[in-house]
């Protein structure tokens, strides 16, 4: 645990900042009432105000060409106590799709939401489907059970097997895809669109929300990762890995997706270089 100390530390440290901050607000508002200031327009906004910083998250992504170690480091940071990898990370290509890990406090349980791929091929944003439950499919994750829950979680990586057409009508190019060893005809694509993960974690209950993606080819497949997702990070993880070096396509990565107007200056960017076990 203690390799989160320092991230602990100041999670904790935002936590506590926004809990004084809701007081203070609180004890203004007692005073504008108080001293008859409290209008009708100034208690919706600071209601608001409330609101924003009751459901203010910080969100660190992990961003690098595939198997680089990404999902391997969220794993090692956030669930080492389950003793093996949660989520599933493998040499090749794992992740399919953008995944957040997080706990949802309103509904206060722990479960993987998946979006069918399909969707792409309507006009609804990933933001306006979030609002639509029925279009995802719900597993309960049961903490008391790692090895139940780490086969659930296995489907975050799941492809299926379509004719390049379906592909193409999918957004995929097919050039950037596998193709099925089973039927050469056919390609492979990520089954699902995105995947949300609530757990229980200490840091992720005080706030903490954590985006991995995929490599390149399905990182530019996802067109809302690159204008809201990534920008909308409060801190970028660019993940090098010392057995490959810096090759194309991380610098393809990291111009195209890290260092683009879209982003946030403000917002942390860290290259990591992982994997340094391999120089020795
Ligand atoms: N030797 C070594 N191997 C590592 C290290 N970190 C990750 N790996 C291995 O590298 C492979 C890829 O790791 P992943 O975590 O799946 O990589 P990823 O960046 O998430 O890849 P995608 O999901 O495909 O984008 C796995 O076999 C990991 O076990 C490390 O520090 N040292
Ligand atoms: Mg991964």
């Amino acid at each position: 645990m203690h390799t989160q100390g320092s991230l602990s530390h100041q999670v904790k440290a935002y936590h506590n900042w926004k809990k004084e901050l809701i007081r203070q607000i609180s004890r203004y508002r007692l005073w504008l009432q108080d001293n008859n200031l409290f209008t009708d327009d100034i208690s919706q906004r600071i209601r608001h105000g409330l609101e924003l910083l009751i459901e203010d998250e910080l969100t660190i992504a992990f961003v690098g060409e595939y198997s680089r170690g990404k999902t391997e480091l969220i794993n090692a940071l956030f669930f080492a106590e389950f003793g093996q990898r949660m989520l599933p990370s493998q040499a090749g290509r794992t992740t399919m799709c953008p995944t957040e890990l997080f706990f949802d406090r309103t509904e206060n349980a722990n479960y993987l939401l998946l979006l069918p791929i399909e969707t792409r091929t309507e006009e609804h944003s990933l933001q306006e489907l979030r609002r639509q439950p029925a279009r995802w499919i719900r597993h309960e994750l049961d903490q008391s059970t790692p090895d139940v829950m780490r086969e659930v979680l296995a489907e975050v990586a799941r492809v299926k097997s379509v004719t390049p057409a379906e592909a193409r009508a999918l957004g995929f190019e097919e050039g950037n895809l596998e193709h099925d060893r089973e039927n050469p005809d056919q390609v492979l694509v990520p089954a699902w669109r995105n995947a949300q993960i609530s757990i229980r974690h200490p840091l992720f209950e005080r706030g903490l929300r954590i985006l991995d993606t995929p490599g390149l080819n399905a990182l530019g497949s996802e067109p809302e990762l690159t204008i809201s997702m990534l920008p909308a990070a409060h801190a970028v993880i660019f993940l090098l890995s010392a057995d490959t070096g810096v090759t194309a396509s991380d610098m393809t990565i990291w111009k195209e997706y890290i260092d683009t107007r879209n982003a946030d200056h403000r917002a942390g960017r860290f290259a990591v270089l992982n994997k340094i076990d391999v120089l020795w």
